[in-house]
């Protein structure tokens, strides 16, 4: 098999990369030092954490003279999200930090007045905007298909300026802002999007890098529709994993957080088992979830960290799922079977390495909160949310929130930020506010939703994870009103979760709610629904969704 040199300077999530090289017939060779940029023919820099982070890392290890050099022999070159951004002249996200300077421009941050950032999901990557509509593709690039984002700087796109320097440029918008997905330039390829992550749309792009193929004609030419611009409607398959009373992993789901069967009205019975984790990881893919999240929900262990049954579970999904897979459950410190301590950054580390792209912390990052406020607002920058965002970027952080309603009569009635419901509570109450939870909802805190977002959010999370213990297996719709009212307090992106039961569940939650995507579980599971249904409902409602290509 032909090869392309990989440089991993982060020594972290690049697996889920390597599965994509493999996928589409090319074998991955490790660059370890600088003398190996020199054997390499075709080099790819993927792109973790921050823009400094990773400048100061390649210099540091000095990497910087042997990737120019590579440029400007002239030997195919590609970078994927930070490398792209790694090519310019700087960015704000660290000012004092030189890029290599081979695009002549300045990464900006998103504007967070009117959306979220950082801007997460499915996007173009179209060179066909602004009705120059074009049969060439740029390196497999196609102006109906979407691509899996996850960024809070770009490159703003000023119609003409990087084209003079003779850069193809291929663009997305987000909200009112048009900023660079793609470019190209002679042997230089560089995506903001993740090629890795983004399905068969994805697949095509870095083979096609890989194979040489710089333009290629388009079979059809793009529909107006199809190559409408923005953000999809991110939809996210959910799948709980834990041990059955045999010790096999199953996908479970409770009701209120409950999964063992009922037997009449009470519980108690067998785990709930709908089905393996990799297969309907598999399954939910092909119907064209945008993520695949997986909680270990028990989190319990009896065997060594290196040895969780999750990790294999990731490394087998990862070979066959090409979109963003987040794991949850037990991301803390802890100590091994052996009396070793653990940090939560090893584990992270080690789902990352395994085909994690994203981990997802719940009790935790309660706990990590209420140190938060007791230190008077102060980061310690010893949490797991903290040290996981500093090594891999805040993107790669999501924080899993299960909130429950405690019903009032009044906002005097609780010292807690409330809300005014139209779903009064069983005494007729007319207020409620949302009270964290820890250990899969055993364990209450006086501690409110509000109050966790606004500390996970300055620690440095990428994204919340939205669950609701009251709504949670009801397939009686989202929590609208929990959802609006988190929306309100941050400007990170925020998953809806529970309750979802129908397609139009997700298109009012859509409607109703800012919510930058949302999630499902026990439907899916039980097959009443699939994702491509919901995608085709939300189509019928005028949403703009990505569909599942081949
Ligand atoms: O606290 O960091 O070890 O993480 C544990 C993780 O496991 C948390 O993210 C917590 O939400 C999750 N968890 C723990 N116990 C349960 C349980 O069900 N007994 N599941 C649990 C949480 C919530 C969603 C669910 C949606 C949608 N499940 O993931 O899939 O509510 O369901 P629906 O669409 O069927 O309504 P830590």
């Amino acid at each position: 098999m032909p090869t392309v040199h990989l440089l991993d300077y982060v020594a972290g999530n690049v697996r889920s990369l390597v599965n994509a090289i493999e996928k589409v017939g090319y074998t991955v060779e490790w660059v370890t030092s600088p003398a190996d940029v020199a054997a390499a023919e075709k080099l790819i820099i993927p792109g973790v954490g921050h823009f400094g982070h990773c400048l100061s890392q390649l210099d540091k290890a000095g990497y910087i003279d042997p990737i120019q050099k590579h440029i400007t022999a002239g030997k195919p070159f590609m970078g994927i999200c930070v490398g792209i951004q790694a090519l310019f002249q700087g960015s704000e996200e660290d000012p004092e930090v030189q890029g290599l300077g081979v695009i002549p421009m300045q990464l900006r941050r998103f504007k967070d007045n009117d959306k979220s950032v950082p801007h997460i999901g499915w996007n173009s990557a179209n060179t066909s905007l602004k009705g120059q509509v074009t049969d060439e593709s740029l390196y497999g690039l196609r102006p109906d298909s979407k691509y899996y984002y996850v960024h809070s700087y770009a490159a703003p796109y000023r119609e003409g300026e990087l084209e003079r320097h003779g850069w193809a440029v291929a663009t997305a918008r987000y909200g009112d802002e048009e900023f660079v997905g793609a470019i190209a330039k002679e042997n230089i390829f560089a995506t903001q999007f993740h090629p890795e992550k983004s399905g068969a749309a994805g697949l095509r792009v870095l083979k096609a890098f890989l194979d040489g193929k710089r333009s290629e004609k388009l079979s059809a030419r793009p529909s107006t529709l199809s190559a409408r611009e923005g953000l999809t409607r991110r939809i996210i398959a959910c799948l709980d994993v834990r041990t059955n009373d045999q010790g096999d992993l199953v996908v479970t789901k409770g009701d209120q957080y409950d999964v063992r069967e009922k037997d009449g009205v009470t519980s108690g019975g067998a785990v709930r088992n709908l089905g393996k984790p990799v297969d309907m990881a598999k399954r939910y893919y092909e119907q064209g979830a945008d993520e695949v999240t997986f909680l270990n929900i028990t989190s319990f262990r009896n065997c060594p960290v290196a040895d969780m049954p999750m990790l294999e579970i990731l490394r087998r999904t990862s070979e066959t799922v090409f979109v963003p897979l987040t794991i949850g459950g037990g991301i803390r410190d802890t100590v091994d079977t052996d009396g070793t301590k653990i940090s939560a950054l090893d584990i992270a580390t080690m789902y990352f390495k395994s085909g994690a792209d994203k981990v997802s912390i719940g009790s935790d990052a309660v706990t990590a909160a209420e140190e938060y406020y007791a230190n008077g607002s102060k980061l310690s920058g010893t949490t797991a949310i903290e040290t996981i965002s500093s090594a891999y970027g805040n993107q790669a952080v999501v924080v899993s929130v299960d909130p429950k309603r405690v019903y009032v009569s009044s906002p005097d009635a609780t010292s807690h930020h409330t809300i005014k419901t139209t779903t009064p509570g069983p005494n007729g109450e007319s207020y409620c506010w949302y009270q964290c939870t820890i250990k899969g909802g055993r364990e209450g805190r006086d501690f409110d939703v509000r109050q966790l977002v606004t500390a996970v959010e300055a620690m440095g999370t990428g994204e919340i994870l939205l669950n609701c213990i009251d709504k949670d297996g009801s397939n009686s719709g989202f929590d609208l009103e929990l959802i609006n009212d988190v929306k309100a307090a941050i400007k990170i992106p925020v998953i809806a979760s529970s309750g979802a039961g129908n397609p139009g569940h997700f298109a009012e939650v859509f409607d109703k709610t800012p919510t930058d995507a949302a999630l499902g579980a026990g439907m899916f599971h039980r097959a009443e629904y699939t994702v491509k249904q919901v995608k085709e409902y939300l189509e019928e409602k005028g949403q703009l969704v990505r569909h599942f290509e081949e």
